[in-house]
């Protein structure tokens, strides 16, 4: 085995960090690059591959860019609060803050194996209370800004992990983490104000260099919606409601209305003969998830409260019923039904006999289908006869709108952040409740609010720190009477919201971050995580930055200007990694046996980075070998040059050839690197090593030239196989360090060949190849294509009608 591996590994890596090669300097030369690799949690289970994947590729990018002359930043850090570690200390009895500890400091270290140039001068760890302190003063100035409020609401719940979860965390009406299927459950909790941002984070989706699908996700996560509110009058009481739709140019067909079983109305509406029904249908309700209650092949259920409203369009009266497909946290909790329009209303209307009135028909004319769910002209609607769809929607609002009972109104599906957690692990809310006062904030001198150390944290549904005495207890800020603390802990996706911002003023103990350092090198430039964060972390953390930059904390909108996501790396068998399925790939082992860069250019070169894939040991293999092989040519090559000997000064042919695929090899990796596309761009440096192979085999060789080229390679190689390359580059130059040498530029005139391949054919049909010099113009092609000896034999006695050149590939000859 060759002289790479763990021991050159090790030497470079203490170098690098002894001669502080990666020691950010804001104020250094070179544009700011600010590249950000999601920071990972601390997990017992350790630095996996996928974790490699993400870090180890965008770190061969960043080195590229310093190479390029970037000022570059890549801080590292961990998210480490949250329900794993509370998970596994009620099942361990290992405390959090022990386990979390020890599983830093071994992902630390693994993470240094890796040789990554990141800035540890800048690490954050959101668990600590020099980091918490300032993610509680992030909660406070929502506060004070109008953007954290307390509200009574229904919330899913988790009965197996004995929490409230968001909106995000609940994945086909169970819970992301144990599966176990979420209830609701009325809790007082803590909102975030995001939506007053929805319009932001749906504009300026558009002004972000981000994959599409994930732009995508956000829009639809963010849902607008644009519609109108319609007002609908009790029958024989004083009672109204309103209703939100996207279609009141239907508003003739409505034949019912449908209330949320949650909205407060049912009670009201509901007549004495309908009362059991009702509050029957109601629990019933309250065991299905939003996502159930909205399928569309699920069978309606319903039921009727006795009670009729009035049709503001044409006074018709309309029975009210209960149903679960209406949810109550979205629009009004009220429902127009036009079952005529609407899938969900006709199958509805269906099931429980209610009337079907079309009012809309298509364009073209004729009969349609019910339910006729597209755009067309009115119908059966009065006055309204013969308008389209969306010159009714315009004057129906309008007529509405005179009367009062109605106008143009826009919803969005994005719902407020709920951020309180019944939880031990993660940052207090810093909140006291006084009884003559009320919630008040923590005051900012007071920060942080400490999570204490000795807890009982096994779940019972109530918060841990509810649980202990001397947090609990303490005086009212406002009056210094007795009062209690909130037990609530925030959602760790408040901690990692604005961690970016951190990193570039982790030791401030003053506040959160400076505003200028801040300024200077934010928004990240690329940001390199897994997709799954699309809906959560990645709209979190740009309310959160678009929230302090209305508070004048920070000066610009977006936190991260360009987004990659990684693929997944597979097991062998092509499935997800897990450990009960014993598939599993331990980087560890692998670099033990191969070293850290073999390592990673294997999951550079054997995987396109947006996509993954299976994991192959021969695929390690061989990129081990091609390691083994660059090594044995850059020998041959020194032990050449040292000789000195059969040297020749001039650039023949030999030359030119590996002088072309030399700076075919730069202009590939600087191009495809520049892409993240790793694995095209070690296949150039393939190409590379074949032409040296080749050129190492001549009889003499212009020896400077070939030292040039070799130091032209290990520098676009460094990036990859950063520890390799350093000892390469200082067995060749004995300079240090290769990461401070300039990004080679290619030469296009070595690209151009001398002398190019160019096919003939006769009628279409391919006779002959032949070489001609790269510049040969036009008729010097015809010619020399006329003069071969294989195409005289195929065109003999025929007549030549057309010659078409297609210049540097082919010539075609017609004849007949
Ligand atoms: C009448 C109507 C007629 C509707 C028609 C659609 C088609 P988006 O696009 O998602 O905003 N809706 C309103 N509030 C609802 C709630 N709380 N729960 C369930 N459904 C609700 O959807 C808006 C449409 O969804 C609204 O327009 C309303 O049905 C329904 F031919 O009103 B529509
Ligand atoms: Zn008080």
């Amino acid at each position: 085995m060759s002289n790479y591996g763990t021991a050159i590994d090790k030497k470079w890596q203490k170098k690098w960090e002894e001669t502080e090669l990666y020691k950010f300097n804001p104020d250094a030369e070179g544009e700011k690059l600010y590249v950000l690799e999601m920071f990972s949690y601390p997990s017992g289970s350790q630095l996996h591959a996928g974790h490699w994947f993400n870090y180890g590729p965008v770190d061969s990018w960043a080195r590229l860019k310093k190479m390029q002359g970037y000022n570059v930043f890549q801080p590292m850090g961990f998210d480490a609060f949250g329900l794993p570690a509370e998970n596994f200390a009620i099942k361990t009895g290992i405390h959090p803050w022990d386990s979390t500890e020890k599983n830093i400091k071994t992902m630390e270290e693994q993470l240094r194996a890796m040789g990554a140039m990141f800035n540890w001068e800048n690490e954050v760890i959101t668990c600590t209370p020099e980091y918490y302190k300032w993610t509680q003063w992030v909660f406070l100035q929502l506060l004070k800004n109008g953007l954290a409020y307390r509200k009574k609401a229904p919330v899913n719940w988790c009965p197996s992990c004995n929490t409230v979860l968001a909106n995000e965390q609940v994945v086909d009406g169970a819970c992301e983490r144990c599966s176990t299927e979420v209830t609701k459950k009325d809790l007082t909790q803590w909102f975030f104000k995001i939506t007053e941002y929805a319009d932001e984070l749906l504009e300026k989706l558009d002004t972000l260099d981000w994959p599409e699908k994930t732009v995508a996700m956000q829009k639809h996560w963010i849902g607008k919606s644009t519609g109108a509110e319609v007002n609908f009058k009790v029958k024989d009481s004083d009672i109204n409601f309103n209703v939100f739709t996207t279609r009141v140019d239907t508003l003739n067909g409505v034949t019912y209305v449908v209330l949320a079983p949650e909205n407060p109305l049912v009670d009201e509406l509901t007549t004495a003969e309908n009362k059991a029904a009702v509050e029957e249908y109601k629990e019933a309700a309250k065991k299905q998830s939003d996502i159930e209650r909205q399928s569309l092949t699920r069978e309606k259920t319903g039921v009727f409260t006795g009670s009729y409203a009035i049709n503001p369009i044409n006074g018709k009266e309309v029975p009210v019923w209960v149903g679960d497909y209406v949810l109550a946290t979205y629009g009004t909790g009220a429902v127009m039904a036009v079952p005529a329009h609407d899938e969900r209303d006709y199958a509805f209307a269906t099931k429980f006999n209610l009337p079907i009135d079309q009012v809309i028909t298509s364009k073209k004319g004729g009969e349609v289908e019910l339910p006729y769910c597209e755009y067309g002209v009115l119908v059966n609607s009065g006055e309204f006869d013969g308008l389209t769809t969306e010159e009714a929607k315009e004057a129906i609002v309008e007529k509405l709108a005179k009367q009062g009972l109605g106008s143009a109104k826009v919803n969005y599906r994005l719902r407020d952040w709920l951020v309180s957690r019944q939880r031990y692990w993660g940052a207090p809310i810093p909140i006291i409740y006084c009884e003559d006062c009320g919630a008040v904030p923590v005051p900012e001198k007071d920060l942080p609010v400490e999570l204490p150390y000795n807890v009982e944290f096994a779940p019972d549904g109530k918060s841990p720190l509810a649980k202990c005495e001397e947090f609990v207890n303490t005086t009212c800020p406002c009056c210094g009477k007795p009062a209690k603390r909130e037990c609530d802990t925030l959602d760790t996706f408040v901690c990692s919201s604005w961690y970016q911002m951190r990193y570039v003023d982790n030791k401030n103990d003053k506040i959160a971050f400076d505003k200028e350092k801040v300024d200077k090198m934010l928004p990240v430039d690329k940001y390199v995580g897994g997709p799954e964060h699309a809906c959560m972390h990645l709209l979190y953390a740009r309310f959160i930055t678009k929230a302090l930059r209305d508070m004048g904390y920070l000066s610009f909108d977006e936190p991260f200007k360009s987004l990659t996501h990684q693929g997944l790396i597979l097991g062998p068998d092509g499935l997800k990694m897990s450990k009960s399925k014993g598939n599993t790939i331990s980087p560890d082992d692998y670099i033990k046996e191969y070293g850290a860069d073999v390592f990673r250019m294997y999951l550079m070169f054997g995987f396109a980075y947006t996509e993954g894939g299976a994991w192959s040991d021969d695929g390690i293999k061989s990129v081990a070998r091609f390691v083994d092989r660059i090594e044995r040519y850059l020998t041959m090559c020194r032990e050449a040059i040292e000789a000195g000997t059969n040297n020749k000064t001039t650039m023949d042919k030999a030359e030119k050839e590996l002088n072309f695929w030399l700076n075919n090899a730069i202009k590939g990796v600087t191009e495809d690197g520049e892409k993240m596309q790793f694995n095209t761009a070690i296949a150039r440096m393939m190409e590379f090593i074949n032409a040296l192979s080749k050129y190492m085999k001549e009889e003499t060789k212009n020896l400077d030239f070939l030292k040039t080229v070799c130091e032209s390679f290990i520098k676009i190689l460094a990036p990859f196989a950063p520890h390799f390359a350093e000892e390469q580059w200082s067995l060749l130059t004995g300079k240090y360090s290769v990461f401070n040498e300039a990004w080679p530029t290619f030469d296009a005139k070595a690209l151009v060949k001398d002398e190019i391949e160019i096919a003939i054919q006769v009628n279409g049909k391919i006779k002959a190849r032949i070489n001609v010099a790269s510049d040969l113009n036009e008729e010097g092609i015809k010619a020399a294509a006329l003069a071969d000896e294989a195409i005289v034999a195929a065109t003999e006695g025929k007549t030549i009608i057309k010659v078409i050149v297609i210049k540097g590939r082919l010539v075609n000859i017609v004849v007949k």
